[in-house]
């Protein structure tokens, strides 16, 4: 009796299980940009929605990547630093580095 009993339990829980592995089987990146010789690279990237990006400063000054409208802004990076965001839901956003604004990139999110 306590067998059968035992393997009708572990029937439904992994009928119910199924749904889960499902939305977790959904594949997501993360994308890293590396910040380097005063330089975002890739400067223009282009990701899915739900996709990460990781930024990662390799200069030994401090950098960020802000959004020029304000959207999302990293603070200041130190060497070896790193910052990630994910980005959900289409639209694009053009970048800078917040002390260097000559430092510019652009994310796509399709
Ligand atoms: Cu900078």
């Amino acid at each position: 009796m306590t067998t059968r009993r035992n393997f009708l339990r572990l029937s439904a829980s992994a009928a119910l299980a199924l749904p889960v592995l499902a939305t977790t089987a959904r594949a997501q990146t993360t994308h890293i940009v590396t910040i380097k010789d005063m330089a975002f690279s890739p400067a223009d990237l282009t990701i899915s929605a739900g996709d990460t990006i990781t930024w990662v400063n390799e200069d030994r000054m401090r950098h960020s990547a802000q959004d020029l409208n304000g959207g999302f802004d990293t603070g200041l990076l130190g060497n070896g630093d790193s910052a990630s965001l994910t980005f959900n839901g289409a639209g694009s956003f053009d970048y800078r580095c917040g002390p260097h604004r000559n430092m510019r990139g652009s994310i796509t999110i399709t």
